[in-house]
């Protein structure tokens, strides 16, 4: 079967997001890869944060690098997000939560958004927690080794449940090192390059730190070299939903009328907001704990 080729790329410039942080955002806006909605590589430092703030319709994926991130929702949740650990959050009928940073360092990570189909928009909120030592590995020879956050690499298969299939992995691999990885014929896909220099897909297009690889939609593997150096890249695939996308800031439905029902419902805390009445996060409202 065909290797994927690469079409294009997207060099992701630092822009400012949330409260003072720093985000390059590879997805988002107007221009998405179906069923992706978004992805940020954010940097945050306190006071910075991402305070407050609602979510419906989709899945919001936090995969650490470095750092703290601490977590809290209106439903009493709260935990911390530590370097290499990965929060999936099913936001459905309604999340609202505040993500700040824990650390006096800056916290940096990747945030993913994935569509959730129609019927799934709504259902009730979930979180899949994964810390680091949780997540499967791949270590097919020495020099490479692929940290499986969704799907399955070298036969080593990821646990988390995709209501939109979906694949994410992290790529190490060092210097002179080539690797081969399948992909569903039916998925989108992109990259984005973390560190170094790498040559990706059958054109072997020559891929750069801080850029988005974007795949063609032919082929059932993506190869991969290293050629110049050591090389992270993570590998991000989903199958489209081929749904119609009505965005409006957090919330991400199929009609018009679905945004201007879940605006109602977050400003009159009904249908899957009733716990926003009154909820204020410590987190981010200066609330420090007493030890
Ligand atoms: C959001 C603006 C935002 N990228 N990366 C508008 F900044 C956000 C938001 C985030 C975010 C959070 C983390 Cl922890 C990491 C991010 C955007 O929270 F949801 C809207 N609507
Ligand atoms: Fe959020």
């Amino acid at each position: 079967m065909a290797a994927r080729n690469i079409t294009r790329s997207f060099f992701a410039k630092t822009r400012s997001e949330g409260a003072g942080a720093t985000v390059r955002r590879c997805l988002g806006g107007s221009s998405t890869l179906d069923p992706f909605l978004l992805c940020d590589i954010f940097e945050v430092t306190p006071p910075a944060g991402f305070p407050d703030h609602p979510h419906r319709g989709f899945e919001t994926v936090t995969y650490l690098l470095e750092g703290a991130i601490a977590h809290e929702d209106f439903g009493g949740n709260k935990g911390l997000i530590g370097p290499g650990d990965v929060q999936w959050m099913t936001a459905g009928r309604g999340i609202v939560h505040a993500e700040m940073p824990a650390s006096n360092m800056p916290s940096r990570g990747i945030q993913l958004w994935i569509n959730l189909s129609r019927e799934h928009k709504m259902i009730e909120p979930a979180y899949q927690d994964l810390k680091d030592y949780d997540i499967p590995r791949a270590k097919p020879e020495p020099g490479i080794e692929v940290k499986i956050i969704a799907g399955e690499s070298f036969g080593v298969k990821s646990s988390v449940f995709t209501r939109t299939p979906t694949m994410i992995m992290d790529f190490k691999l060092e210097k002179g090192k080539k690797i081969i990885q399948n992909i569903p014929k039916d998925h989108q896909g992109f990259i984005y390059v973390l560190n170094g220099i790498g040559y990706f897909g059958g054109n072997q297009f020559k891929g750069e730190e801080h850029s988005a690889l974007f795949l063609d939609d032919n082929g059932d593997h993506i190869s991969v070299e290293a050629k110049d150096g050591d090389l992270r890249f993570v590998l991000f695939t989903g199958k489209p939903l081929k749904e119609p996308i009505v965005n409006y800031g957090p919330f991400v439905m199929n009609s018009e009328e679905e945004i201007f029902q879940t605006m109602f419902d977050y400003d009159k805390n009904t249908n899957g907001f009733e716990r926003a009445k009154n909820w204020r996060s410590s987190i981010a409202n200066g609330v420090t704990e007493l030890l």
